[in-house]
């Protein structure tokens, strides 16, 4: 058992420095060569992609992250959304740059994996049941274990659901989700949505319009 254990450790260390020569032979070899045209237009595709931005979207389950995501596909079908087990995902195309929209879903077991997506999104979307007053609470003590996870990234919060008659307002949501204790530095934006109105509602528009400005500041 002993000897096996050194005879894999003397087979990684083989390994890792058979692949640091190939990989200081593939560094040569690419410095040395001189550039055609078509390698530059490689490039610029590559510069192009990184135009593209993730839209992390999160929110407890039934906050309605699918609806807001079926709207802004464009859909103007009423279906109704099942609950996303896992993931769902939509991309939407602007003049300035491509923003991938990623929903995790929000049940429990879930929930517990959204931190680990905040590395690679540029923009937090977080989603809640403006109606949902049993739940807002927990609705605000994810948002904050989210904002102290990554203590930059910019967040818009839809307060959802504004066509039901008990939707909370706009003051009350700001107020029950402790946005007054977010540190100033943070760009943080508080909007609401119905996400059962048509697809090209204003305040649709105004969530589109707002993540083109984010974006745009950002360069
Ligand atoms: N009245 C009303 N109902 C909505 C609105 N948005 C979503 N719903 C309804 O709320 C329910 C849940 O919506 P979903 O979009 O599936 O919610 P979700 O956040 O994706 O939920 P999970 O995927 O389970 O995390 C559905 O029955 C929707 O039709 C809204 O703006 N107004
Ligand atoms: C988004 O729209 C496209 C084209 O209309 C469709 O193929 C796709 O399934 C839609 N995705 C979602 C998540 O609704
Ligand atoms: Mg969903």
């Amino acid at each position: 058992m002993f000897l096996l254990q050194h005879v894999r450790v003397a087979l990684m260390a083989a390994a890792a420095a058979f692949g640091a020569a190939v990989f200081m032979a593939i560094n040569l070899f690419y410095k040395r060569r001189v550039w055609t045209p078509e390698d530059y237009c490689a490039f610029k595709e590559e510069e192009e992609e990184r135009r593209q931005r993730q839209v992390l979207v999160l929110g407890l389950d039934g906050a309605g992250k699918s609806s807001v995501l079926q709207q802004l596909n464009g859909s103007t079908s009423k279906r109704k959304c099942t609950p996303t087990r896992g993931f769902n995902f939509i991309r939407l195309h602007t003049p300035t740059c491509e923003f991938d929209f990623l929903e995790i879903g929000g049940s429990e077991d879930l929930r517990a994996y959204w931190g680990d997506f905040l590395k690679r999104a540029h923009i937090l979307l977080y989603v809640v049941d403006s109606s949902d007053r049993r739940r807002l609470l927990l609705a605000k003590d994810e948002l904050h274990r989210l904002l102290s996870i990554d203590m930059q990234l910019p967040v818009i919060i839809l307060g959802n659901k504004q066509d039901k008659l008990d939707a909370m307002s706009m003051s009350e949501l700001h107020d029950a989700l402790s946005l007054g204790s977010v540190v100033d530095q943070r760009k943080l934006y508080l909007l609401q949505l119905s996400s059962v109105g048509e697809p090209e509602s204003c305040s649709l528009q105004n969530l589109q319009y707002l993540l083109v400005q984010l974006e745009s500041n950002h360069n």
